[in-house]
């Protein structure tokens, strides 16, 4: 079946949004609040294995804050802080941010012109998806993606496929028509769990992941002058760059 959709996770996947982007802006919004909860880059990481602000800011009080008394509103604490946290994070990217990943414009640019169709699967807040869209690619960036499903969308966040499930829905496509771009194991065990063909690009939380399964697992997509290294995965015959054309290749090969 030939390849008619690229579908790709952002955060970590599009840019390296989670250190610098949405740890400080966690941090933000509980110093406004007057909390004394403080995410350094190490808890992050361990935090990072829930996906979804609202359920990780959750997940931190129940399992490292066994001091904290939570109030009987708690879930229109987490709600509120929640907000300002998007906040700051979309600020942060409106004030010259965070960057797009090596290779992620190269293949967009390329996948666009040759009429590919491109779609978005996320658990992130649509709003910093928008924000990361037109300041990391250009102010109409969005328009470049047919569907884009992200959030409280669906009601189970990575690694459960429902975000996957909605947007080859909405794409009218099979999974065998579309590849997916992810960074974490979750991503792909949501992707794989709906039977999408998955590349895989690192990061550094994620590089000691379990990718089995995956088609292959890069550093990065790569560039003419900053080739990828493949962490594992097939030979590619000399390429330094994820172009549709090995994207075509690693499919027939599965
Ligand atoms: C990304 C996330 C996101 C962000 C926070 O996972 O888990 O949680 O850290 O986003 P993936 P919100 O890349 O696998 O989609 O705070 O907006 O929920
Ligand atoms: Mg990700």
């Amino acid at each position: 079946m030939s390849l008619e959709a690229l579908i790709f996770d952002v955060d970590g996947t599009l840019a390296d949004t989670e250190r610098d982007g949405h740890r400080v802006a966690f941090n933000r919004a509980f110093s406004d609040a007057g909390l004394d909860w403080r995410w350094d880059v190490d808890l992050y990481g361990q935090l990072l294995a829930v996906t979804g602000g609202k359920e990780r800011m959750r997940h931190y009080v129940d399992r490292y804050r066994p001091d904290y008394a939570k109030p009987a509103d708690f879930d229109v604490l987490v709600t509120r802080l929640h907000a300002a946290k998007t906040r700051h994070y979309t600020s942060l990217l409106g004030h010259g941010g965070i960057p797009l990943r090596p290779g992620v414009r190269r293949l967009l640019e390329e996948a666009r012109k040759a009429g590919m169709r491109l779609a978005i699967a996320t658990t992130t807040t649509p709003d910093n998806v928008t924000a990361l869209l037109r300041h990391a690619i250009s102010p109409e960036a969005e328009s470049w993606f047919e569907v884009i499903g992200a959030g409280d969308v669906v009601a189970a966040k990575k690694p459960a496929p429902d975000i996957y499930y909605y947007v080859l829905e909405r794409l009218r496509l099979s999974s065998a028509q579309c590849v997916a771009f992810e960074d974490s194991e979750n991503g792909l065990r949501a992707a794989q769990a709906a039977d999408l063909a998955t590349i895989i690009t690192v990061n550094d939380y994620t590089r000691t992941h379990d990718f089995s399964g995956a088609a292959i697992v890069l550093d990065q997509l790569g560039e003419p002058d900053r080739p990828f290294q493949v962490l594992s995965g097939r030979a590619v015959n000399g390429a330094s760059c994820l172009d549709l054309g090995l994207l075509r290749q690693l499919r027939t090969n599965a």
